[in-house]
């Protein structure tokens, strides 16, 4: 056999990742990606480690130019910034992070591939899109410990799930485009709210002016972040009810991110999001939020997996079986599973 060597213990693996070893730290994020006991005592061991690094989600309809501007956004702040590293999660199948793109983009991003203080994970999108949303905040963390200051995490804006990947996000900056059709992109994704920053990309195309000013109009009408649309069931625990002053205005901005147009100016958004966020009680709310989404994940994967192996693959096969001739109804087949 070709690959009969044991898997490395996790606590090597882990000292190895975290002293930046970049293939130590690939292989932590697969076994971190796949879930389950081993990598829940990974991230517990680099959790004390965790809550340093910027995370800025970067989300919108596919082909607005979420990687381009994602890989510009890296390079300029390796260019201005060197001491700041970034890391790139990639949650999108045809991004040319994943080498799923045109040559020109791919050829784009090279730059970015031999840079040391630049680390570029694509997420492997098997799986249900819930386990995709848990994998991905998980490898962050795992990226956020290896001591990455700045995280950008790219989505496809298209379900609650990518809503949901992008939220875990310090600050989300939602990608429009001009001539994607009449309607702003956002509005009909229902991304719109969870916008703290607006980027109109592609400023060289036609309509960039109007697309700004629906944005704005948009805003106006009061489509702003309302603070949590997640449908967990801690959240409402997490989340007094909260005075609607002050708050945070998503700034509309145009760049061109195949020109490296416009990127200082959507660096100095996030900069001044951050500092609003750690001003805001805004900020401490959608800490706890997070908070109340995480631990509520981990309770229900944890008490689905202790049940199971209670009842062992024997009596739930029998159950799913009686279930399915409906010998049984699910209701009660549950309750007497979990009797
Ligand atoms: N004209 C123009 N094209 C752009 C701009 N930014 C990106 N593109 C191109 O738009 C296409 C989609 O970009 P990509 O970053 O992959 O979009 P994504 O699907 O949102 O990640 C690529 O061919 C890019 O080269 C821009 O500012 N102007
Ligand atoms: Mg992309």
């Amino acid at each position: 056999m070709a690959n009969s060597k044991p898997p490395e213990a996790i606590p090597a693996l882990v000292d190895r990742a975290l002293q930046g070893d970049r293939r130590a730290l690939s292989r932590l994020i697969s076994r971190v990606e796949n879930g389950g006991a081993e990598a829940w005592s990974a991230l517990a061991s680099i959790y004390p480690r965790t809550g340093r690094a910027q995370i800025v989600g970067v989300t919108g309809a596919p082909g607005t130019g979420k990687s381009t501007l994602v890989s510009e956004i890296a390079k300029y702040t390796r260019q201005h910034q060197p001491a700041i590293t970034v890391g790139i999660v990639a949650v999108d199948p045809t991004s040319p992070f994943s080498g799923g793109a045109v040559l020109g983009d791919r050829i784009r991003m090279r730059d970015l591939a031999g840079d040391a203080g630049v680390f570029i994970r694509s997420m492997a999108t098997r799986g249900s899109l819930g386990g995709l949303a848990r994998a991905t905040t998980d490898v962050v963390k795992v990226l956020d410990a290896a001591g990455f200051q700045l995280i950008l995490i790219e989505t496809v804006g298209a379900g609650q799930s990518e809503i949901d990947i992008a939220r875990t996000a310090d600050t989300v900056i939602v990608v429009e485009a001009p001539g994607l059709g009449d309607e702003v992109q956002a509005i009909k994704a229902g991304i719109l709210e969870i916008a703290d920053i607006l980027v109109v990309n592609k400023a060289d195309r036609d309509g960039v002016q109007s697309t700004v000013n629906a944005l704005h109009t948009m805003i106006d009408l009061g489509k702003a972040p309302t603070s949590v649309l997640h449908h967990g069931q801690l959240t409402t625990l997490a989340t007094p009810p909260q005075v609607a002053t002050d708050r945070w205005r998503p700034p509309v901005l145009k760049t061109i991110a195949a020109e490296s147009t416009g990127i200082a100016e959507v660096l100095e958004a996030v900069t001044q999001h951050r500092a609003y966020l750690s001003a805001h009680p805004e900020g401490q709310q959608r800490a706890r939020v997070r908070a109340a989404i995480e631990l509520e994940t981990i309770l229900r994967e944890s008490l689905v997996q202790q049940l199971l192996d209670h009842i062992g693959p024997e009596a739930l096969t029998r159950t799913i079986d009686q279930v399915a001739a409906r010998a049984i109804d699910p209701y009660s087949a549950a309750k007497q599973l979990l009797a």
